[in-house]
């Protein structure tokens, strides 16, 4: 039996959440009227988990009584019945670059977020004992705790590949500097699906974890005020008292974010070919059947694990069907696009070194029902390269 919050959005997280703070970020942005639980509230256990088959937050419980998993999931949902414009810009160029950001997020700087959460415990022991501690008690803390670190293989986070996160994190750092002195979101005046998206690690993680804050705070103090920002229920830009309110005009990008698109461009590849190969490799194998859950139990979050490469390491890594969802809505978005508006798109991700994320194929789609990702229709060879092939363009 649901309690106590009529007509509001009931939002399952925590604090120092990464996935939540980016649902969280955008419930206020949208002025909607929310109550924050956490997963120790008796609700959890007895109604959320049951309904979406695990213990995972965030999870929206919506005033009709629905419940939605995934934070992607959740905004977009949410954002069907904005008012325009919304998290997902109209323009087809900041659309895409947008989701380009989304993917990054998850599929890269997730492993700079769980890399300094975890490499670093000991020096920030207290910070995250009492972060955990306060949905559990001390052996429940300890659990999800070890839990958590637990999943630093899957994400290519070890000894070797430490140094290249740092260099990474620290280029990180440089580059969003140098957009957000300039812009008070990636897209000018208002957040998109990509700011939500980067504030999920950005923020819980990085922003706040006493050692990657520190590092934040000293080296990009224009991209730690943007975690402030993106925190406020207002636009919260006082620092540009001249810029124009929404989404730049005419589908711009500004080019402060060439740097960011290049960043991502080196982070994300080779990793995301080895993804797909890997993939290709489970379909041949397993001959999915469509509509089957792609793991056999939902808390699972990998096919296998491959060798890649990060920034030239070698590591092992999981394959997560997730990323290819998120990936998916990348090229779906270019797909409907056509004649001058796709050149342009295509260029431009050629031009940052992304154009991989068009034309890497992948033999299947990944949807998610019911909370959770199940596999989609084929891609059939003759579609191997949709987007590229469709525009003519190579
Ligand atoms: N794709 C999911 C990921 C959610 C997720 O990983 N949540 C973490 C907390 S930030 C969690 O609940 N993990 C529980 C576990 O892995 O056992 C989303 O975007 O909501």
């Amino acid at each position: 039996m649901r309690t106590g919050a009529g007509s509001m959005v009931i939002l399952y997280g925590l604090p120092h959440s990464l996935y939540t703070g980016k649902v969280r970020s955008y419930l206020r942005k949208r002025g909607l009227a929310h109550v924050e639980r956490s997963p120790a509230h008796s609700d959890f256990r007895a109604e959320v988990v049951p309904r979406i088959g695990r213990a995972i937050i965030p999870v929206v419980q919506l005033p009709n009584g629905a419940f939605v998993q995934d934070s992607a999931d959740i905004i977009d949902h949410l954002d069907r019945d904005a008012p325009r414009p919304g998290a997902l810009p109209e323009g087809a160029l900041q659309r895409v670059v947008a989701l380009v950001v989304q993917l990054y997020a998850v599929a890269g700087l997730t492993r700079h977020a769980m890399h300094y959460r975890w490499s670093c415990f000991d020096e920030q022991s207290a910070f995250l004992n009492h972060a955990f501690r306060a949905s559990c008690d001390e052996t429940g803390a300890q659990a999800v705790m070890a839990r958590m670190a637990g999943y630093l293989p899957m994400l290519g986070v070890t000894t070797e590949t430490a140094p290249a996160i740092e260099r990474s994190y620290h280029d990180l750092l440089d580059v969003l500097e140098g957009h957000f002195a300039l812009h008070p979101y990636l897209l000018g005046g208002a957040p998109s699906i990509g700011d939500y998206a980067l504030f999920g690690p950005l923020f819980a993680h990085l922003g706040r974890d006493p050692v990657p804050s520190q590092i934040m705070k000293n080296r990009a103090p224009s991209l730690f005020r943007w975690t402030e920002r993106m925190q406020a229920p207002d636009a919260d830009m006082p620092e540009f008292p001249d810029h124009v309110p929404g989404f730049l005009p005419n589908d711009a990008v500004a080019d402060s974010l060439t740097p960011l698109l290049r960043h991502i461009s080196l982070d994300l590849f080779p990793v995301l070919h080895d993804l797909a190969a890997a993939l290709a490799r489970h379909v041949a194998d397993h001959d999915p059947a469509e509509g089957a859950p792609v793991t056999d139990m939902p808390h699972q979050r990998i096919l296998t694990t491959i060798r890649t490469r990060f920034r030239g390491v070698p590591h092992d890594s999981g394959v997560q069907p997730y990323l290819f969802y998120l990936w998916q809505k990348i090229t779906d978005s270019v797909d409907m696009l056509d004649g001058s508006t796709r050149e342009r798109v295509t260029t431009t991700l050629d031009r940052h070194g992304l154009g991989g994320l068009l034309t890497i194929a992948r033999p299947i789609r990944v949807e998610r029902r019911d909370h959770r990702e199940v596999w989609g229709r084929r891609i059939a060879e003759t579609r191997a390269h949709p987007v590229r092939a469709a525009s003519g363009n190579g």
